[in-house]
Order: structure tokens, then C-alpha cells, then sequence
């Protein structure tokens, strides 16, 4: 049995593949007939988000807004599948609270891809932009990231592909 009306909550590093697994999961649930929706850090910056940058204000409200947003489908009875680099350890426990206040489930998914693996990716280029001085405030280079203290759940490497790492999020979503 899965569960339905959830939060999963995906953070880590750029190119750590946190929306690989997202589209992965989405793809799951829905095969499963589980009513999923993926809210993707990169995507609402272009939409709901587009006044934000990248400054600890800006990431916290980016982080609040898609929480919100995200308690309201999982209240509604979706999965809402969320994948933010949301770099703040307090941001990310203050959403958990809200879930926890209104009996929502929150899951916290870790996606632990070493810095140097994600800098190795590099898939647009924006890591050797940070090196180089011509991107300031890139997390994980010049800007922090707090990884989670007690996560329901770390993906490693070495858990394999994306479609590996998804499956372990199945499991955790398996009532
Ligand atoms: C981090 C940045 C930055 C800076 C642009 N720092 O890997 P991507 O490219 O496709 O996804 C990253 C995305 C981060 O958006 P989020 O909404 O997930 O960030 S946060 O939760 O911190 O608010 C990256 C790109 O935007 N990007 N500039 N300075 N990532």
C-alpha cells in the first residue's frame, strides 16, 4: 500500500539529481495510480518565483512559498514531490512544523551527491562559472548548504541510478 497525501521533500546540491528522482518518482506514482505532482525548484523560478534570486532571503521565501504550496496538495490528497537545493537547515524545519502542525506527512529526502561529484556533472556549466568568479553566491562553492540532521531518507551514489534512488523513496512512501 503507498501512501497518498504526502510531501517529499528532495534537497541537496545543484546536480546532485534531485530532479532526476523527481521525474522518476512522479513517473512511479502516477503508473501506480497514485495522483503525484512535482514542484521543481528550477522550473517555479520562472514562474510563481520569478522575483527571486539567490540571496538567504530570497532562497528562505522560495523555500516558504513551495511549502506552502505543497501542504495544499498533499492536504488534498497528492503526492507532492518537491525538488529545491533550499540550502537552509531552518527553512526546510520550518515547513516540516507547518506539515507536522496540520497532520500532514513530511519526508525529507537527502540527496547526498559529494560536491565533487556534482561539480564533475556540471550539466550547465554553472559550477566553472562559480569557480571562475563570474557566478557569485553559487551554493556549495561560495554560498552554504546545511545538510539535514535527521532525514527520513539519504540517496547516495552508490544507491545506483535515479530510477534505484526513486525506488528507495517508493519504499519510504510504502505504508
Ligand atoms: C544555486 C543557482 C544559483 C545559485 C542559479 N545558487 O541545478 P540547477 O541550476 O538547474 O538548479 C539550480 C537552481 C536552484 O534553484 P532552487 O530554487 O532549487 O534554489 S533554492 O532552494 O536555494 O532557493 C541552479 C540555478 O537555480 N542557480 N543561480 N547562486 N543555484
Amino acid at each position: 500500500r503507498l501512501r497518498t497525501g504526502a510531501t517529499v521533500w528532495l534537497t541537496g546540491l545543484s546536480a546532485s539529481g534531485k530532479s532526476t528522482v523527481a521525474v522518476e518518482l512522479e513517473r512511479r506514482l502516477i503508473a501506480e495510480g497514485i495522483p503525484a505532482y512535482r514542484l521543481d525548484g528550477d522550473n517555479l523560478r520562472h514562474g510563481l518565483n520569478s522575483d527571486l534570486g539567490f540571496g538567504a532571503e530570497d532562497r528562505a521565501e522560495n523555500v516558504r512559498r513551495v511549502g506552502a504550496v505543497a501542504q495544499m496538495m498533499a492536504d488534498a490528497g497528492l503526492v507532492a514531490i518537491c525538488a529545491l537545493i533550499s540550502p537552509y537547515r531552518a527553512d526546510r524545519d520550518r515547513i516540516r512544523r507547518q506539515h507536522e502542525e496540520a497532520g500532514v506527512p513530511f519526508l525529507e529526502v537527502f540527496v547526498d551527491t559529494p560536491l565533487a561529484e556534482c561539480e564533475a556533472r556540471d550539466p550547465k556549466g554553472m559550477y566553472a562559472r562559480a569557480r571562475a568568479g563570474e557566478l557569485t553566491g553559487f551554493t556549495g562553492i561560495d554560498d552554504p548548504y546545511e545538510p539535514p540532521h535527521a532525514p527520513e531518507l539519504v540517496l547516495r551514489p552508490d544507491d545506483g541510478t535515479a530510477a534505484a534512488q526513486a525506488s528507495l523513496v517508493v519504499q519510504l512512501l510504502t505504508a
